[in-house]
């Protein structure tokens, strides 16, 4: 007997409501969920994959634990108390710093990513944190901290809106979208261009994206933020800066003249291999659009100037009159974003608090860069402790970060490891236990993280679809165990996590003037909560205390859980509406649009300028039936196009002697792999191209049909010295390399 059952897809950030059939505890088949308010029946590929995705025979059931060498089956109670034994004592010896902890990406995609980490990190006090932010997005954090006061106001195009699109370094036809969380993307494009809009691309490849776009721009990789401060800098010269309601909000905007008036359009051109002229129309066209919006992503982060870039971005919106209006670029609200504080100055953001061990380089947002997890653990300094054991929850940094043949060596040197995923995979084969998270179905859903940056206000809430399986562990209750077993709590009731969060934030909230429960006792606020266990507490506490909220009922048609819970396919909260000054929380409580870092690295674009690289460089890409490292064991998404294959330009390929389907070597700093070559124009002249994520030949792993298509590992190119300064990101794209035929 089959039914059906919703559940909001974690597969991409897109976030599509999905109906699942399941039949007994299998999902047997999935499709858009229609009445969903926001995705509105849209699934792609991988979504439709669900079942098998979740269904992979390889997932781990059960927790393993390293005894005699190799890992073996235990029970959760051995797991735990192996992973307090291996921990605790290092912690306790060596001080917080010796224990690492590695966040990755699918934290943003699960409810126990989002509610428990921050509550580990802050019992734990460990300053070797490292997360999939430092080879993704930590540039446009560190941007929006320096501009805005605050990392995570990140704006957003209002693309059901906007007249004008420019769009940089971006594919969202494969990757459906990223810091822009928005089911069916590509209709969006589309509508864009039905209602007259208009769509320019840059991007070194022609991308599906760029296909769609009335403008694509090939630039010379590595060099946005150069076009960027061109197009601002025509902006002034033509007297086109026209800031609108934004004028009382912004200050240094003359201090941007100053420092961009190097930055002609004829001076860039050479460098990003683009006509002056072009430039000069980019920033016309910005100008004359009653509505535009400035959006970049991935091929703007992780380059060597990726927080001038991301920086120059909002200028652009912001010279243009065109942040935080509709039509422009603005900051979602979400459900569980905490109640809005007035507007008024705040304590603004600062880099570089402390900084790591072996490079001195400086923590952005409380992390250190990934690219330097390696070193940290195997490199001895007079400058405190190396990391000797490391917690990993969600992240595979042997394949998604530089030089994995140098962090596979550094991981099997710990002295303890924790892995917390489904797969036996090139990370977590060096852990000593093991704790695999249940599969999707059997997890509830909540986007805490994507609704922060969802072009439409809304609010979703999936239960698991279908029942734990006897045995299996919810992600929620490890991760509160993973809690108690590294600050000494071992044994101790999860559910007091979860109680200790409740008890503090409810105290604070009650303290704060602004606050809907202000004066209230905390404890009769307690007793309110409702959920079934307790992470839907916390998620019904958010919600109540939230911007939406019903304010434990000083706003009783708010939002709460029991509500959510009412509209199973989602609330929608409207679209996205101007808020400044509210979420501005710099020193100033202004825009602040030239920030001191950002000026003391001007210097080293305008050295990019003389840079004219003669030999060909890297960039990566994305397929849509993909997803980083962890999709490749799944049959119905690999295979066809989804290859792991080196595109190369027509002109390179004969002049280098590569032909179509023939083995190339590519070699970088940091080694050499072997891929196949794909003869195509559709990357530029000068620019290689290889998917990230692959290179699943490593022993010892657990991943059938991944290991039979392994594919090669592009970060092994990478030696993790190319970062981009202010925020550490990986420098992944761009990135020199040579070629030559393999015989
Ligand atoms: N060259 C190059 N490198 C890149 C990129 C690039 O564009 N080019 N992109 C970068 C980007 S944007 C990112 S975000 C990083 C990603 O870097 P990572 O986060 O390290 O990589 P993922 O492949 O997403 O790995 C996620 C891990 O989580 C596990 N997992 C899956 N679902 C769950 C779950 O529900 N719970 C738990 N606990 N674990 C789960 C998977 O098995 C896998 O081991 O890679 C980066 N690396
Ligand atoms: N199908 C699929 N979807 C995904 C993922 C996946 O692996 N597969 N990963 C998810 C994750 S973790 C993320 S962060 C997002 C990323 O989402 P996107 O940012 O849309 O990612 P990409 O598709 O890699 O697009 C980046 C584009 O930048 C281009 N590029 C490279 N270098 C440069 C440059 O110097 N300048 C410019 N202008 N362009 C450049 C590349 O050619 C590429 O087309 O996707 C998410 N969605
Ligand atoms: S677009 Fe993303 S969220 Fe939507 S179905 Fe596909 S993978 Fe899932
Ligand atoms: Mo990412």
């Amino acid at each position: 007997m089959s039914r059906t059952a919703l559940r909001i897809c974690p597969l991409c950030e897109a976030t599509c409501g999905l109906t699942l059939t399941v039949e007994g505890t299998r999902v047997t088949g999935a499709r858009g969920d229609r009445d969903d308010v926001f995705s509105k029946g849209f699934i792609c590929p991988k979504g439709a994959s669900f079942g098998a995705v979740d269904g992979d025979p390889d997932r781990l059931r059960a927790p393993l634990v390293r005894t005699g060498g190799a890992l073996r089956e235990a029970t959760w109670e051995e797991a735990f108390d192996a992973v307090a034994a291996g921990l605790r004592p290092v912690v306790e010896r060596y001080g917080p710093d010796a224990l690492g902890v590695v966040l990755g990406n699918p934290n943003v995609h699960t409810v126990a990513g989002a509610l428990y980490p921050p509550v580990l990190l802050g019992a734990l006090r460990t300053r070797s944190l490292f997360t999939a932010s430092t080879v993704d997005q930590m540039p446009k954090h560190v941007s929006s901290g320096l501009l805005f006061g605050d990392a995570h106001a990140i704006p957003v195009p209002d693309l059901d809106h906007t007249d004008h699109l420019l769009l940089i370094g971006a594919n969202p036809l494969e990757s459906n979208g990223s810091l822009c969380t928005a089911p069916d993307f590509p209709g969006r494009l589309k509508a864009l261009k039905a209602r007259g809009g208009r769509l320019t691309v840059v991007d070194p490849r022609r991308t599906r994206t760029a296909k769609l776009a009335d403008r694509h721009l090939a630039i010379r990789p590595g060099t946005d933020a150069l076009l960027l401060a061109a197009t601002a800098h025509t902006l002034f010269a033509e007297d086109l800066v026209d800031l609108g309601h934004l004028a009382p909000h912004v200050e240094g905007v003359d201090d941007v003249r100053d420092a961009l008036r190097e930055f002609t359009p004829e001076a860039v051109a050479g460098a990003c291999d683009l006509d002056a002229d072009v430039v000069r129309a980019l920033a016309r066209e910005l100008a004359a659009a009653p509505t535009a919006a400035v959006y970049a992503r991935i091929g703007s982060c992780t380059v060597p100037h990726g927080t001038l870039a991301s920086w120059l971005v909002d200028v652009l919106n912001v010279l243009t009159g065109n942040l935080d209006r509709p039509g422009g670029a603005l900051f979602p609200q979400a459900a569980t974003d905490r109640t809005p504080r007035p507007a008024g100055p705040g304590r603004g953001f600062a880099l570089g608090r402390w900084h790591s061990r072996v490079r001195r380089l400086p923590e952005a947002k409380g992390e250190l860069p990934l690219s330097a997890l390696a070193e940290e653990i195997d490199t001895a300094t007079d400058q405190g402790e190396p990391v000797r054991a490391l917690l990993v929850v969600a992240a595979n940094p042997v394949l998604s970060a530089p030089d994995g043949d140098r962090l596979d060596k550094a991981l099997a040197s710990l002295d303890f490891m924790v892995s917390v995923d489904p797969y036996l995979n090139e990370t977590s084969r060096h852990a000593d236990v093991v704790l695999p998270p249940p599969p999707p179905s059997q997890s509830p859903h909540h986007d805490f993280a994507f609704n922060t940056f969802a072009v439409r206000n809304q609010v979703r809430y999936s239960r698991p679809a279908v029942p734990l399986e006897p045995g299996r562990m919810p992600e929620t209750e490890i991760l509160a165990r993973l809690v108690l077993a590294v600050t000494g709590m071992h044994g101790t009731d999860p559910a007091a996590v979860d109680a200790m969060v409740v008890d503090q934030t409810l105290g604070k909230a009650v303290t704060e003037a602004h606050s809907p429960v202000h004066g209230r006792d905390p404890r009769e606020l307690a007793t309110r909560l409702t959920g079934d266990d307790g992470p839907e507490r916390r998620l019904d506490m958010m919600l109540r205390l939230g911007p939406y909220g019903d304010g434990f009922g000083a706003r009783p048609d708010g939002l709460t859980l029991e509500k959510l819970l009412a509209h199973p396919h989602g609330i929608d909260l409207g679209p996205l509406r101007p808020r400044l000054p509210q979420p501005l929380k710099t020193v100033s409580g202004k825009v602040e649009l030239l920030p001191g870092p950002i000026a003391g690295d001007l210097p080293r674009l305008r050295e990019a300028l003389r840079e004219r690289p003669a030999g060909l460089v890297l960039v990566g890409r994305r397929h849509l039936r993909s997803n980083n490292s962890w999709m490749h064991n799944v049959p119905a998404l690999t295979g066809g196009s989804n290859r792991c294959t080196l595109h190369i330009h027509p002109a390179d390929a004969a002049r280098l002697g590569v032909t179509d389907g023939a083995p190339v070597r590519v070699r970088g700093a940091g080694g050499e792999v072997t891929a196949p070559a794909e003869v195509t124009d559709e990357v530029r002249p000068g620019v290689v191209s290889l998917p990230h994520g692959w290179g699943h030949d490593r022993p010892g792993t657990r991943l059938g049909h991944a290991a039979g298509v392994p594919g090669v590992n592009v970060n092994q190119l990478l030696d993790g010295s190319l970062l981009d300064p202010l925020s550490g990101n990986a420098v992944l794209n761009g990135v020199p390399v040579e070629l030559a035929a393999s015989r």
